[in-house]
């Protein structure tokens, strides 16, 4: 039997893909038998229900009146150093490079000088290394601890050669994708839910982000008003941030806030998934797409671009097409050879599932045990 191993899984708590990475990760692990330790500041929002093998532990920084800045960094690594040493945990998987890679290894070396090795798996997914890594007032810090850490791994190719070009890396950084429970996709209700959003048989299209500028949520808009203009439809937006008042602004300039539901944060995004025809999503970078992904996982093409690691998961011409970074001409352009042909549009929907299938958690899930076990046999 395998052994089994007591892991801490450190992330955001929150809606974006790195944290629901790390969530589903602990889970399917813990599913294995693993004893997992989420260690964040608020409980991860896709936890789901209580199990004895996966605990939290809460991170909570006082409110001291000198602090400026709440200095979470220093008690994340505090409370790692607490879980680690009482919990007895094999080893540390963080997610995002900032601040859990850093605070990770500040742990571990407080730990090694209490004579306790903790091997540090870092997962670099995307924003860490693609925009804080322009950034110089993090660059040495990110590039420390990617080389301090016992292993790194990266959600894509194209994510991997980022972070050569970006940072001073002098270590392997191994490729290991983002998955899907490929069972969580499947809904079969899907057409009675569509009648509530689609009652005269209209077209929905969908797009779920953290509306950040790198979404280009207003190319989001701008695709679907030109789609409308020949193929009936609905859009549904899912998710929230600072770019959704431009987005709503921009809807009611153009007549159509009928058209358009802002559904805002919604804890399982993927129930629209279920309602869709076709997914948007036009940002500007983007290291893997997990939206995109699950998009495919429930049968649903994906409208593109071209940007990052959206190549290694969308197949163009296959499951969804791919345009260049601002072309929205283009992406409504394919958004209209798809949904004008229900035989052509099911052909993709079919190869999409497909191709996402292959990211199958089973598959994924021993990559990282394998990891793990090859970090434990050398440190
Ligand atoms: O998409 C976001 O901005 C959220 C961000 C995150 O760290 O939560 O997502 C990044 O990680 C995801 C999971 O690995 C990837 O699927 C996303 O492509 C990546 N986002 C970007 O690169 C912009």
């Amino acid at each position: 039997m395998a052994q089994i191993l007591k892991i801490g899984i450190v992330g955001y708590p929150t809606y974006g893909g790195s944290g629901v990475v790390a969530t589903e990760l602990g889970k399917a692990l813990a599913d294995k038998g693993h004893e997992i330790h989420f260690i964040t500041y608020s409980q991860p929002v896709r936890l789901g229900a209580m199990k004895k093998n996966i605990r939290y532990h809460e991170v909570n920084v006082s409110d001291y009146p000198l602090f400026l800045y709440p200095p979470y960094e220093l008690v994340l690594a505090s409370k790692m150093v607490d879980v680690v040493k009482y919990e007895k945990l094999d080893l540390l998987h963080v997610h995002y490079a900032i601040p859990h890679a850093s605070a990770a290894i500040t742990a571990k070396q407080v730990l090694a000088d209490e004579g306790i090795n903790i091997p540090v798996i870092t997962t670099l997914h995307g924003t860490d290394i693609t925009l804080l890594g322009k950034d110089a007032s993090f660059e040495p810090v990110i590039s420390f601890a990617i080389n301090k850490s016992d292993a790194v791994t990266a959600v894509s190719q194209s994510l991997r050669l980022d972070t050569y070009k970006l940072f001073g890396i002098n270590r392997e950084i191994e490729v290991i994708p983002n998955f899907i429970n490929t069972e969580k996709f499947e809904f079969p209700d899907r057409e009675t839910i569509r009648k509530e959003y689609a009652p005269n048989g209209e077209k929905i299209l969908v797009h779920i982000s953290n509306f950040r500028p790198v979404k280009r949520i207003l190319d989001v808009i701008e695709i679907f008003a030109r789609i409308r203009e020949e193929v009936d439809s609905k859009l549904i937006l899912v998710g929230d941030g600072p770019d959704r008042s431009k987005a709503e602004a921009l809807c009611r300039e153009k007549g159509m806030c009928e058209e358009v539901i802002f559904l805002g944060n919604v804890k399982n995004p993927t129930e629209a998934l279920a309602v869709a025809d076709l997914f948007l999503l036009p940002s500007e970078s983007e290291s893997f797409g997990l939206a995109a992904l699950e998009a495919m996982a429930c049968g649903v093409p994906v409208i593109s671009t071209n940007t990052g690691g959206l190549p290694e998961v969308n197949r163009h011409g296959v499951t969804g097409m791919m345009s260049n970074v601002g072309d929205v001409e283009d992406m409504a352009k394919n958004g209209k050879y798809l949904l004008s042909d229900e035989a052509r549009l099911t052909k993709f929907g079919f190869k999409a599932r497909e191709r996402a299938l292959e990211f199958g958690i089973e598959k994924i899930l021993p990559l990282y045990e394998n990891l793990y076990n090859s970090v434990l046999q050398t440190v």
